[in-house]
């Protein structure tokens, strides 16, 4: 028996972290790491569901790794490795692909948007996308996945497939329970607050990456679409505000009653650069642990490897037996 619960999550390496997958994911996996075991992954085989240029991908995958560990991921805490570095993932997909209907993976939102927006590439793995997510969490039996509100679906369809893998071959999987912060669970882009701010973003300005230095944030922050309107308050129709108070709560630990009356009677332009004096504050460590991490490849090449071991090494256990469950000749 596991005495502490079990916790995996992972991310795409499709560029650099945008500060939504910062506050949304990314920062409450370094204090996790006290009260739980936990996994994390850096999902280069999710990355390719998009048309990727290979030397980016194999760039953006390696800063992701060395992020993560800016973020305050600990290699001596927890598992950190690279999904393709596990056979696995892709060996438990294929079982989980054939216990997931093609109404279930039709009905995904990501999907919709994502074959929406590059309607020359609607591939199959896009379309299995979701049971690729599934193999990620039940080849751990993870209790908890802390992800983005923007991944709920996913993980409403994770918990289905093991459900049904349960009913049908007897209880197996653990049931994975969402884990989403209550504040910054979804930050909007700063060029249009009705939208989720994502790192596939056409528009620069919309998004602020966590290694922006800090004239590009407070520039990025002075830019944000606001409304016509001049109080700063929390409120229903004021999108824009909203997101930048989230924004401020979020780094600096303040809550909304708070932040109203530090900026009662003041304008939004003092509101603005407050936002972005603080979030490039707040960045500025992991900036700098970043650039020291990233000169280093040997010490990166041996945290990888020895995570992906570790990784292997406990989910081949996890799928032997699903392979003996679902009736494949043993090997051994
Ligand atoms: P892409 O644009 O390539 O789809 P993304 O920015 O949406 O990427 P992911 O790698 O899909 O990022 O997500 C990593 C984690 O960050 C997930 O847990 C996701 O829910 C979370 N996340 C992504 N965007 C936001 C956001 N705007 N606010 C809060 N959490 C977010
Ligand atoms: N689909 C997720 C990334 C992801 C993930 C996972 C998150 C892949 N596998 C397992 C949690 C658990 C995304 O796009 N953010």
């Amino acid at each position: 028996m596991k005495d502490k619960k079990l916790i995996f999550s992972g991310i795409q390496p499709t560029g650099t972290f945008t500060l939504g997958n910062y506050i949304g994911a990314v920062r409450n996996w370094g204090p996790l790491q006290d009260e739980y075991d936990c996994i994390y992954c850096v999902v280069d085989m999710h990355a390719i569901t998009v048309r990727q240029e290979p030397a980016k991908l194999r760039q953006n995958t390696l800063n992701s790794y060395a992020l993560l560990m800016a973020c305050g991921i600990d290699v001596e805490k927890s598992i950190l490795f690279i999904q393709s570095h596990v056979k696995t993932h892709a060996e438990l997909n294929w079982i989980l692909c054939c216990n997931t209907q093609f109404g279930e993976l039709s009905r995904m939102t990501q999907f919709k948007d994502k074959s929406q927006r590059h309607p020359d590439d609607v591939n199959a793995g896009l379309f299995t996308y979701p049971s690729l997510m599934a193999a990620d969490i039940l080849a751990y039996n993870a209790d908890l996945v802390p992800v983005g509100v923007d991944q709920k679906q996913h993980l409403e369809l994770a918990r289905n497939i093991a459900q049904r893998f349960n009913q049908r071959y007897g209880e197996f999987f653990t049931v994975p329970e969402p884990y989403i912060a209550e504040v910054g669970a979804k930050v909007m882009s700063l060029q249009d607050p009705t939208k989720k701010m994502s790192k596939s973003d056409e528009n620069p300005n919309a998004v602020i990456l966590i290694l922006d230095d800090k004239d590009t944030i407070i520039r990025k922050c002075r830019r944000a679409v606001t409304d016509s309107e001049s109080e700063i308050v929390y409120r229903e129709g004021k999108d824009g505000i909203n997101n930048l108070m989230t924004i401020y709560a979020s780094v600096t630990g303040k809550n909304f009653a708070d932040i109203e009356s530090e900026f009662s009677g003041k304008g939004y332009g003092d509101f603005k650069l407050a936002v972005g004096e603080a979030v490039a504050d707040h960045l500025e460590p992991v900036r700098t642990e970043f650039a020291r991490l990233i000169k280093d490849k040997a010490y990166l090449k041996q945290c990888y490897t020895a995570g992906a071991e570790k990784a292997l090494r406990y989910s081949q256990r996890t799928l032997s037996k699903v392979y003996h469950k679902i009736g494949f000749v043993d090997r051994v």
